[in-house]
């Protein structure tokens, strides 16, 4: 009963002639388009693409969710000392169920609200788990997700030792202590913390690791500016800044280049 080869199985003998498969093929993708013609006159449906499964096919009921404030740390006597740990949490963020890399567990973590001439003294816990890869022969290539460090965004204090220091190295499993102090002319308004570790910074802010920080105060608080005009704008905000900061601000944002070549 040999003697059958592949090429002699044509359609015909299976029970269905090539016409026929070609009329069925038509048919099949015509069954295919129909409810994507019909998603696409849907405008709820339309932005959300089939092929990635973890899309919610409602519209997300977080986004209908007010705005929840994040836990709030206040200064006193002077001193801000707060704890931070740096963890995996799981967050539902617009419906969908993450496990991200986080500050005291919530993003964005806690807000924390001081004034100038102040001191800002956190204990950070690394509590992420090991790394498992080694530095990269390319360091501009991400890596090592878990170290981490602290920066208080726009700040103008020192940036070295256990300060405002984006350099430090800070390891899973270990804590930190970082001391910040503001000079009391520093500018009010609202600032915010982050990661700044090479390699890891921008995957960990991505996860939700960032924090507002309001250095509270107004015109009133500004020596130059008291009594504070019932007015005021950025400009004005600006021409309040003493010599001094304004000389810390540009050492440290415009430093003078030691030889141009
Ligand atoms: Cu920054």
């Amino acid at each position: 009963m040999s003697g059958h080869s592949g090429r002699g199985l044509r359609p015909s003998k299976l029970g269905f002639s090539r016409r026929g498969l070609l009329r069925s093929g038509a048919g099949l993708g015509a069954f295919l388009w129909v409810p994507r013609i019909a998603r696409a006159a849907d405008p709820h449906q339309e932005h959300m693409s089939p092929t990635l499964g973890i899309v919610p096919r409602k519209p997300p009921p977080a986004m209908d969710a007010p705005l929840t404030e994040p836990d709030v740390r206040r200064s006193a006597n002077g001193v801000l000392q707060t704890s931070l740990r740096c963890a995996y949490t799981y967050r539902d963020v617009g419906g969908v169920r993450l496990y991200v890399r986080t500050y005291e567990g919530s993003s964005p973590g806690p807000t924390l609200r001081m004034k100038p001439g102040e001191t800002l003294k956190i204990r950070l816990a690394n509590d992420l788990p090991p790394n498992r890869d080694l530095v990269p022969a390319d360091i501009s290539n991400p890596h090592q997700f878990n170290n981490t460090n602290f920066h208080f965004h726009g700040s103008h204090t020192s940036p070295s030792g256990i300060s405002d220091n984006v350099m430090r190295s800070m390891v899973p499993g270990e804590s930190y202590d970082i001391e910040i102090t503001l000079p009391k002319d520093h500018t009010r308004g609202t600032y915010w913390y982050h990661p700044h570790h090479h390699g890891s910074a921008d995957i960990q802010m991505a996860s939700g690791m960032a924090g507002a920080i309001v250095v509270e105060g107004d015109f009133a608080d500004v020596p130059e500016r008291s009594p504070a005009p019932r007015s005021g704008c950025s400009c004005s905000l600006r021409s309040s800044t003493t010599p001094a900061a304004w000389s810390r601000i540009s050492r440290r944002c415009f430093p003078r280049p030691r030889r141009v070549f």
